[in-house]
């Protein structure tokens, strides 16, 4: 078996373990579990670390469980959140375990049949306990004391907030995860980002305590940027893998625009490069910065992953559209993804059918240009354009012919000055 251990190592991926992993890794195929919560109906850029890890797993011959947590996103981790959590109802939560399940396919093949990859869901096991049960059975393995020291509950007793006795309780569901997945399926290691250890280490306890097994636990640091901020997010909120929530136009964006400092740790935590490749990149952001040679590999390697290959395929035209390749075959939609923050001014259809809106017109209005006189200089030296196409005429009136989609038309001065006609439905 490859020496992932190594890899991982080599990529800073670990932050602590509860042992040394490596020979263990190295002797069979091990299975491995990570958990995540139903929180929301996609997961975010922040989340692809973990899901990336799985599929290290799984490459490197062992077998990943991907855990969605039906029962726990009832419930509310309080591990890194310094505040109480809003209860989601049932119904969000069944619609987020469903959305979740489905994107997990996209980063591991399930085979669970076939003795492979297994997608679980704790509600299925824990819809079995009755309350008494649990107290008795899994309960009274946990010391109040042991539980009181662990990060999440100490740091929000020592805060303003506190906490219920509901998420105080959640360690022992995620614990008893560990136990119920090592008797049904042998998973012996328990991985997860830097603020799980106090869960992953709780099930390890529980497992020795109630059947006397040998569990292992392994944490991920977290993403974050070298400005101390976390990845993954922009002014206008989380960067999704879900392409309804975030475009793979703006997924492709995000990584292009990451800053140098922050390029090499992507590339080590999120892709699958090989390591050479890596410190080539790193090297050429030393030694050629202004290629960004490692933002695009990135961009890349990330789009092709998440939004496969059309996913990248849209994003690179987008991308070239942006930076003036012609416009043609594409919906209201991409457009407006592509030109989101573009002034733009709204005619109706009538006018664009009468012929009656002459570009020079059309360049004042849309704020493109200061005066008819500056429009009609701007046209004469060559700097109008029409869906990227260049205007050759001061008579040239806009015509339906020129909708580059169903209501858009693409207006540009100069070299990257850009604005949208739409038309009013
Ligand atoms: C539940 C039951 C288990 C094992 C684990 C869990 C979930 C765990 C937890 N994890 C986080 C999470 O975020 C929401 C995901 C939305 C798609 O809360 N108690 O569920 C994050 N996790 C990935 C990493 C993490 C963690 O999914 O472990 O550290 C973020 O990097 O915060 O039996």
């Amino acid at each position: 078996m490859s020496d992932i251990y190594a890899d991982f190592t080599t990529r800073g991926l670990i932050h602590q373990t509860t042992d040394d992993l490596a020979p263990w890794l190295q002797e069979k195929p091990r299975t491995i579990y990570i958990g995540f919560d139903p929180t929301a109906d996609s997961m975010h850029v922040g989340h692809l670390m973990q899901v990336m890890t799985l599929r290290r797993f799984q490459q490197a011959g062992h077998r990943p469980i991907a855990l969605v947590g039906g029962a726990t996103g009832m419930i509310g981790d309080p591990s890194g959140k310094s505040q109480e959590r809003n209860l989601l109802t049932v119904d969000q939560l069944h619609a987020n375990t469903e959305a979740l399940k489905s994107q997990m396919q996209n980063f591991i093949g399930f085979d669970e049949a076939g003795g492979g990859a297994v997608l679980a869901n704790n509600l299925d096991w824990m819809n079995e306990f009755s309350f008494l049960e649990f107290l008795r059975d899994i309960g009274k393995n946990f010391p109040v004391n042991v539980m009181l020291g662990k990060d999440s509950v100490k740091s929000r007793l020592e805060g303003e907030s506190g906490l219920s006795y509901t998420e105080f309780s959640y360690m022992l569901l995620q614990a008893y995860d560990f136990v119920h997945l090592h008797q049904k399926y042998d998973c012996e290691l328990q991985v997860g980002g830097s603020d799980q250890w106090g869960n992953i280490t709780a099930g390890i306890d529980l497992g020795r305590r109630m059947h006397g097994a040998s569990l292992y636990g392994m944490t991920c640091p977290l993403l974050t940027k070298s400005d101390g901020t976390k990845m993954g997010k922009t002014e206008s909120g989380a960067v999704w893998l879900a392409p309804e929530r975030t475009s793979p136009y703006k997924f492709y964006q995000y990584w292009i625009n990451v800053a140098d400092d922050d390029a090499g740790q992507c590339l080590r935590f999120l892709t699958e490069l090989p390591m050479e490749e890596i410190v080539e990149l790193d090297q050429s952001r030393e030694t050629e910065p202004h290629l960004r040679s490692s933002q695009k590999r990135l961009a890349e390697v990330l789009t092709q992953i998440v939004h496969r290959q059309d996913g990248l395929d849209a994003a690179r035209k987008a991308t070239d559209i942006f930076f003036g390749s012609e416009i043609q075959d594409l919906s209201d939609e991409q457009l407006l993804d592509i030109f989101a923050d573009v002034p733009s001014v709204e005619i109706s259809r009538d006018v664009l059918t009468g012929g009656q809106f002459n570009i020079v017109d059309a360049l004042v209005d849309s704020g493109l240009c200061s005066s008819r006189g500056d429009a009609r200089r701007s046209i004469e030296q060559g700097g109008g354009y029409v869906n990227n196409r260049r205007v050759e005429s001061l008579d040239t009136n806009l015509s339906e012919q020129d909708l580059a989609s169903d209501t858009v038309i693409v207006l540009r001065r100069g070299k990257k000055k850009y604005a949208l006609v739409r038309v009013a439905n």
